[in-house]
């Protein structure tokens, strides 16, 4: 396999065509010094919520009210879906197709292949290269279906939970797991009848979380179709990135826990565990011990 260095000057420059390159070789785990990744600090903010509930439109909003106020934005759609099923990639980049050519926003799609915890193994290493590059937000839209949840709480300062009106019977699920992570509720589709009485369930729904941390995450009605209520959501996540609310511990375990995994994790992956091991095998010897020794203990290496 050839390694291949992202520019990363060139990344913190903001040149586009870095920035993209950059991150094909992260994502194919080619990049020779992804260990020289060393961000400064930008919010970064999980969008997630079931399929449909309207995450891309609402994103296309979002970067529309941020670039208002001048800012720079990145976005990563994470489709959990093969990669051989292009449709939704296709259909978010038809849906956020305002922004593909605007200069002050930079949007990629990545499918979710091969990730244990639901996101792109690679998708820390990514945020960080975007962190680098002039943005003054990273978006990151993911499909919340179990396992994701925890792994973009681990990666956002802030995250959305996106749900419809009809999501009611969804409540009492809600209860169970998915309310730990959202900072802020979204009732998108408000266009849509029923989507005040959702809000007011939610928010009662909310009040009544044994953790007071959880039992005061506001609720907000928009549509993202519309282009209603976005001036309030925005203002309320940029009040939240400047004074964080207090973490659940168990979230900021995750962030830890994912933050000490990129270090450990850094000079292995498949790729390179499959040509040490084609090596091995032309050797005639393959001793997975040997060679996971070598890895654990680098010093061993003769
Ligand atoms: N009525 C209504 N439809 C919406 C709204 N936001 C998104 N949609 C529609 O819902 C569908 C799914 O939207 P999409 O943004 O792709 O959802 P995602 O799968 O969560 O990213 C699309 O047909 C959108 O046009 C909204 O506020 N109101
Ligand atoms: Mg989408």
């Amino acid at each position: 396999m050839i390694m291949l260095p992202i520019d990363l000057a060139a990344v913190t420059a903001g040149n586009r065509k870095a920035i993209a390159r950059g991150i094909s070789l992260l994502e194919n785990n080619q990049a020779s010094n992804a260990m020289d990744i060393h961000a400064k600090r930008v919010p970064v903010i999980g969008i997630t919520g079931p399929p449909g509930a309207g995450k891309s439109t609402l994103t296309d909003r979002l970067i529309g009210a941020l670039l208002d106020q001048g800012a720079r934005v990145a976005v990563l759609c994470i489709d959990p879906s093969s990669p051989f099923h292009r449709g939704s990639l296709l259909g978010d980049r038809i849906r956020m197709s305002n922004w593909y050519q605007h200069p002050d926003v930079y949007i990629r799609s990545l499918a979710s292949r091969g990730s244990v915890g639901g996101l792109h193994p690679q998708i820390p290493d990514i945020t960080e290269l975007l962190k680098m590059a002039p943005f003054d937000y990273i978006l990151i839209e993911t499909v919340g279906v179990g396992q994701n949840e925890m792994a973009i709480v681990a990666l956002a300062d802030l995250c959305l939970l996106v749900l419809v009106p009809e999501s009611g019977d969804d409540i009492q699920a809600l209860k169970s797991g998915i309310m730990e992570i959202a900072d802020i509720f979204v009732v998108n589709k408000s266009d849509r009848p029923g989507s005040i009485a959702f809000k007011t369930a939610l928010e009662k729904s909310i009040h009544l979380h044994p953790d007071p941390l959880k039992a005061t995450a506001p609720v907000f009605n928009v549509s993202a179709l519309q282009n209603t209520g976005i001036p309030a959501l925005v203002a309320s996540m940029q009040k939240q990135l400047q004074q964080p609310l207090p973490k659940d511990p168990r979230i900021l375990a995750e962030r830890a826990y994912a933050m000490i995994a990129r270090q450990r994790m850094q000079d292995i992956n498949l790729l390179s565990l499959t040509e040490a091991i084609r090596a091995l095998q032309l050797q005639g010897d393959v001793d997975l011990q040997k060679l996971v020794q070598q890895y654990l203990n680098p010093s061993r290496n003769q």
